[in-house]
């Protein structure tokens, strides 16, 4: 009986109720409001998003103000992922060659119109000096009281540099989402599952969130927790950082192989992803997906639409248009772009226009 009523204020959010704010207890008002934003948009259906929107597309790069998703469909994306890998280095360019100060006027222009900013880190292995996907052991090395722990600060603190220098035309720091250390359920990145023991994966969260907030002063991050794969929710909370370091929960999964098993599996782990979501009050997204060339020339509204329609999401967010041979949104031409508008004028989806009215 007992039980029961537990569960009754779980899923009516008495219990958890207790606070409803970003896990940065000093966050700024605009982050705040972010968060809230979020929260509140989730209720009218889910934001689209793309990587590297504004950056570049199929054939262009670089051009003030251009889409592919606009070019096709008339409107921008609601959410704009970015990333900062090799921004620790202290290069002028990231690793897809956006240059940093691109990246500052894009997120200040997604911003002044509206929409959402995430941003993930590919960052380099601080051990090897390799790159994210070199997984060469490194996690323990750059904790408190290990041998790469300055090396690891120093990136800190120009990744702090460069979230304070997020500032509105009037000098108000800009709320943007952080989702660092992504896909750590897979061991293809140095702080990837085989890469480090559960421990040590949770304090190098728990170190950069406080090592941000406290030392460095940054109150305009929302922070993002995104696994790769899982099967429960044991698998999805193993290395759960705790709620006071997270604020929106996630995870990716492409659809390389059969849309059946696509599928199968989005719908299992959303299924995941929204129990936990509830029971921890976090805001849950689908923080990277996408068929790579989208050659299914229906894919938005037969398999990720219908996919996602159960289900209460803040965003769904598709990767870069990086190549002719690597791209997940339509530009002018593609064999998606028809169904695409249609996904656009669907109810439940929320592009920039939506989030303006
Ligand atoms: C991967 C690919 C890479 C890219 C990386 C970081 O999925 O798109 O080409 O460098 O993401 O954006």
């Amino acid at each position: 009986m007992i039980r029961l009523f537990i569960a009754l204020l779980l899923l009516t959010g008495t219990l958890s109720a207790q606070y409803s704010g970003p896990a940065d207890m000093q966050a700024t008002a605009e982050t705040q409001q972010l968060y809230q934003r979020l929260r509140a948009l989730m209720q009218r259906g889910i934001m689209f998003g793309h990587q590297d929107d504004m950056a570049y597309g199929i054939g262009w790069k670089y051009e003030h103000d251009r889409s592919d998703v606009k070019d096709v469909c008339g409107d921008w994306p609601a959410v704009f992922g970015w990333d900062l890998g090799h921004l620790e280095t202290g290069r002028p360019v990231n690793l897809d060659s956006v240059p940093f100060d691109s990246l500052r006027s894009y997120i200040r222009a997604v911003h002044e119109r509206g929409g959402v900013n995430s941003i993930s880190w590919h960052g380099n292995n601080p051990v090897s000096g390799g790159s994210a996907w070199d997984t060469s052991l490194a996690v323990a090395a750059i904790l408190p009281g290990g041998s790469s722990y300055a090396v690891y600060t120093a990136w800190l603190d120009r990744l702090a540099d460069f979230m304070h220098s997020l500032k509105t035309a009037d000098g108000i720091s800009i709320p943007v989402i952080f989702r660092p250390f992504h896909e750590h359920t897979g061991s293809w990145f140095w702080w990837g599952q085989r890469q480090c023991s559960t421990t040590e994966f949770r304090t190098l969260w728990q170190f950069t969130v406080n090592y941000l907030t406290t030392v460095k002063q940054v109150h305009n991050l929302l922070y993002a927790y995104s696994a790769a794969d899982f099967d429960d929710d044991g698998g999805y909370m193993e290395r759960y950082p705790g709620d006071a370091f997270v604020d929106v929960i996630g995870f990716d999964l492409f659809h390389s192989g059969s849309a059946e098993q696509y599928l199968r599996l989005l719908r299992q782990r959303l299924e995941v992803l929204e129990a936990v979501a509830a029971i921890n009050h976090k805001i849950p997204a689908l923080t990277e997906t996408g068929q790579e060339r989208v050659s299914a020339a229906d894919w938005w509204t037969q398999i990720l639409l219908p996919a996602l329609r159960p289900f209460r999401l803040s965003y769904v967010l598709v990767w870069r248009n990086g190549r002719p041979d690597h791209y997940y949104a339509p530009y002018p031409g593609q064999v998606s772009g028809n169904d695409f508008k249609k996904f656009r004028a669907d109810e439940r989806t929320l592009f920039l226009q939506d989030l303006n009215q």
